[in-house]
């Protein structure tokens, strides 16, 4: 399809609440399903048992730190003397940046301060079994060395680095294991290569650049696809998982399947419902929220961010606490799914301070408490999450869930986790009881002195001592038969 700026127009009113939606739903009039395919996914022919054993790490991970990191940490926000709204990664689109402007950042890319061991350390530290950096972004430049196309860090910068190889040595010295975030639609300094206004959903979309304009099936065929074989082949054991992004109708299940046949070849490999063409993938990926009742059957992860931006953004201050961090992650395993949470590094390689406080403070409480979220399965109560509201509607209509936040509950084969927000005077109640209950103490408690269940109704009261052992979350252990 040959693209301009009319055809983008319609594309991005076609995609008018793209972040939140599976590709199926953005990928508008016709809706693709699997049928359409002219390549099964590994997904559609695999038996259970296989996928299990294909998704059994990520599973068992439930944390995990994705990066944003590109030329954009350059301008951090700003460009000619303002402030741009909206996400710091963005900012070539939302200023219109030409592209020939935008290309010359890279001339002075030279982030010397990065360090793949002291980055993998942080993910470490925080308890995060994986990280997903971003091998290209929309803004077309890739943060590898790249044969196929020149705009890249190696070929492009003083810096002549790979990170990615760097981060891939790291990540197998320390056990950590390394995915690639992929922009496989959007491409702002490719010709072909899709853009469209986002975070006001409204903006009609563009083309701000002539450079921009192209055929979308020549983009794939020439940058795109060869990158991706080159992200699949020239990393060892690694990518683990490939995290497509912001999929457009220009995506057909023909050209998706292109992209499909090359997955195919890494049977090992992950990769989410991002990829267009109606192709499901193997993840559901909310983000910047957590679903109400999670994806019951389907694995899925929710994306967020520590402040309000991917990318680094200078004067972007609005950091989640600690509190909210730990509570995220424990809701979202509570629902069995996995929260990828992400840093924004600066232009010379350095993650905000900010941020690395938080994630050192949520990997204390993992040190002490991560039994009850490392491989475990989601709540077997559910209204202790909270309850939908019958006056109150949220954006699409439907009744709002209004959250609780007492408690939340992580499962294993032989044990029932409640993790404590709010500490109960005296005891705790439950009055459903999914299992029998042979025992129970508190996780931080490093004797595990055995606390006393007593009969309550047609439930039990667990009593507890006077404070809680952690201020955001205390874990009760309930061994169960
Ligand atoms: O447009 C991107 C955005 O910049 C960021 O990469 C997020 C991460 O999930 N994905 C897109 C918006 O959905």
């Amino acid at each position: 399809m040959k693209r301009n700026h009319c055809t983008v127009a319609v594309v991005v009113l076609l995609l008018a609440s793209h972040a939140l939606h599976s590709p199926a739903q953005i990928a508008g009039e016709h809706i693709a399903t699997s049928q359409d395919h002219p390549v099964a996914a590994i997904q559609d022919t695999e038996t259970a048992a296989q996928r299990d054993a294909r998704m059994a790490w990520w599973r068992e991970a439930r944390f995990g730190m994705f990066i944003h990191w590109g030329l954009y940490s350059i301008p951090a926000g700003t460009w000619n003397g303002k402030q741009i709204p909206s996400i710091g990664e963005w900012i070539m689109n939302r200023a219109s940046i030409p592209v020939a402007d935008y290309k010359a950042l890279a001339s002075q890319f030279n982030p010397t301060a990065f360090s793949a061991h002291d980055i993998v350390a942080l993910a470490k530290s925080a308890g995060m079994k994986y990280i997903v950096i971003t091998a290209k972004h929309h803004d077309g430049f890739a943060m590898f060395d790249s044969k196929a196309d020149p705009f890249n860090i190696v070929a492009a910068t003083p810096f002549h680095r790979d990170p990615l190889r760097e981060l891939a040595e790291e990540c197998r010295k320390q056990g950590v294991k390394l995915g690639f975030y992929y922009s496989q639609d959007q491409d702002w300094t490719a010709p072909g290569g899709a853009a469209y206004k986002t975070g006001n959903h409204d903006l009609p979309s563009h083309h701000w650049d002539p450079a921009q304009d192209g055929d979308f099936a020549s983009y794939l065929h020439t940058k795109a696809i060869p990158q991706l074989k080159e992200l699949l082949t020239n990393y060892g054991d690694f990518p683990v998982v490939i995290w497509f992004d912001t999929p457009t109708v220009d995506m057909t299940p023909a050209l998706a399947g292109e992209i499909v046949a090359l997955l195919n070849q890494h049977p090992n490999l992950i990769w989410n419902n991002r990829l267009g063409g109606g192709y499901k993938g193997d993840t559901e990926t909310p983000e910047q929220y957590i679903p109400a009742q999670g994806y019951p059957g389907r694995d899925w992860e929710a994306c967020m961010t520590m402040n309000d931006t991917w990318g680094y953004k200078s004067y972007d201050t609005n950091f989640k606490s600690t509190e909210t961090l730990l509570r995220n992650l424990i809701d979202i395993a509570s629902k069995g799914g996995n929260y990828l949470l992400n840093i924004g590094p600066d232009s010379k390689g350095n993650v905000p301070p900010a941020e690395i406080e938080r994630l050192q403070q949520v990997g204390k409480w993992l040190a002490v408490n991560g039994e009850a979220i490392y491989g475990t399965h989601a709540t077997l109560f559910g209204s202790e999450a909270g309850s939908f509201s019958t006056t109150e509607k949220d954006k699409e209509g439907k009744p709002k869930f209004i959250p609780t936040w007492n408690w939340r509950s992580t499962t294993t084969d032989d044990t029932i986790y409640i993790e404590l927000f709010s500490w109960p005077k005296g005891s705790f109640h439950l009055d459903k009881l999914p299992r029998t209950i042979t025992g129970a103490y508190l996780l931080a408690d490093k004797s595990k002195k055995s606390l006393k269940i007593t009969k309550s109704g047609g439930g039990i009261d667990i009593t507890l001592p006077g404070q809680a052992l952690d201020p955001i979350a205390t874990v009760l252990v309930l061994k169960t038969k």
